[in-house]
């Protein structure tokens, strides 16, 4: 008998606290099934999906299509590592490359591993390319981002939590105001020694806050003028979540380097990339980069088969249909409630503001009550509740959804 044999949601949560380091502090359910937009508890309850894994299950948990192409190849052939070519890593980077429009893709698996590869892509550029001087490139990166966990990324976080203690920083990074064109133009203008802006094209972490239409095509414009690098991660963003395949599509902005992850695997396995055209991508050589596990043969079987899943299942446009049903459905309810003050979103990327501080414990609450009602979101910071469901979701889920989440704020209104 296997030693995961009838494990209670008690017995689970105990053992990780007890041999696994205290880096999270996940709401209190154990979950061991999943299946499109509902997943299952040890005890078997069940629960619309209402997180997707930070926006990495876009394609559903378990998606056949993909579970199948991935044991397909797991039965083939796992991992070669880059020294030798596999028969599935080209097809890929071709798909995946015309998907998105770009004439490369450098394979990694983790988000904070794309956004790492495209900071140095960038950085090999602006001394190759655009002529700056050893050592002194700059790449501008925005407040309250979050762009992963490795040294370099925190380096340019302003979250204490996540950065406290964690020093010496990696320099080279200039910081300024998200959805500032004024603050982006001011620092393009007083150095030539730019290589890169680097922006999440909605804020995922600092609670789906998104910028002023226009701000990225301006944005990228600013970029373009001065020679520095539009640099899109689309890690959360990206693959249909916000109702088109990328975020930067809804002002037809083309990045210069674009980083993806999470649901590049639908959740799948760790899959991550970045893209660029020739002119960009081309200052990569053998021994510049490079990953044990990055582009290997499970990676690449599972990539193709998400993005067509996509596309198949035209899930973009379902996000931007039901993400708009969500949105109306919610402002007809908040005026008739106190405790939130605002949706917010794009597309399946959502979230309420509840009428508390941020320090409070108001929305870890709520989260609470919604998973006894059968429903599963998590804070950001203590008043902010993200909604980003898979979005295989159907309209009549989505309704239920709706449902029970006024109903659930409901019992909270003073
Ligand atoms: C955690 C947040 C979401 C990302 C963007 C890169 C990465 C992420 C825009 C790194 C990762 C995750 C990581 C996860 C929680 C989650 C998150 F709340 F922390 F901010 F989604 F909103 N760029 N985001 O959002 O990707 O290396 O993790 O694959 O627990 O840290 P990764």
């Amino acid at each position: 008998m296997s030693v995961l044999e009838k494990i209670t949601s008690e017995d689970a949560i105990a053992l990780e606290n007890k041999y696994g380091a205290n880096n999270y502090h996940p709401l209190p359910v154990v979950l061991n099934r999943g299946e499109g937009v509902f997943v299952w508890d040890v005890e078997g309850k069940k629960y619309y999906d209402f997180l997707s894994a930070y926006s990495a299950v876009n394609q559903g948990h378990c998606h056949p299509k993909i579970v199948g192409a991935m044991m397909r190849q797991a039965q083939r052939l796992t991992l070669t590592s880059r020294a030798f070519y596999n028969d599935v890593l080209g097809a890929y980077e071709k798909y995946a490359a015309e998907t998105f429009g770009f004439d490369k893709l450098l394979p990694m698996n983790t988000g904070a591993e794309a956004v790492e590869t495209a900071l140095k892509v960038c950085r090999k550029w602006a001394y190759e390319k655009k002529g700056i001087a050893e050592n002194e490139a700059q790449i501008i990166v925005c407040e309250n981002n979050f762009h992963g966990r490795t040294t370099t990324i925190i380096s340019f976080s302003n979250d204490p939590v996540a950065r406290e203690n964690f020093g010496p920083y990696t320099k080279g990074f200039i910081k300024i105001e998200y959805n500032n064109l004024k603050a982006l133009e001011e620092v393009l203008k007083s150095t030539s020694n730019i290589a890169g802006f680097l922006v999440e094209p909605i804020q995922g972490e600092a609670g789906v806050y998104v910028p002023t239409e226009g701000y990225l095509s301006a944005a990228k414009a600013l970029c373009e003028q001065h020679n520095v690098l539009f640099i899109a991660d689309e890690v959360q963003t990206g693959i249909a979540r916000t109702g088109k395949m990328l975020a930067v599509d809804h002002e037809n902005v083309i990045p210069d380097i674009l980083i993806l992850g999470k649901a590049l695997s639908g959740g799948a396995y760790p899959v991550s990339a970045v893209l660029a055209n020739d002119a960009v991508m081309d200052v990569i050589g053998p021994g510049n980069h490079g990953s044990t596990f990055g582009g290997n043969p499970i990676a690449a079987a599972v990539g193709i088969a998400a993005l067509e899943v996509i596309k198949e299942e035209n899930l973009a446009e379902n996000a931007q249909i039901l993400g708009e049903l969500f949105r109306e459905a919610l402002n007809k309810f908040i005026p008739t409630c106190d405790l939130v003050t605002k949706v917010r979103g794009k597309g399946l990327l959502n979230a309420i503001l509840i009428n508390d501080s941020e320090d409070s414990d108001s929305a870890w609450n709520i989260c609470l009550a919604l998973k006894e009602n059968g429903l599963l979101a998590k804070p950001t910071h203590g008043n902010i509740i993200r909604f980003a469901p898979p979005l295989v979701i159907n309209k009549e889920q989505l309704l239920d959804c709706v449902s029970i989440i006024t109903e659930t704020l409901k019992t909270f209104d003073r």
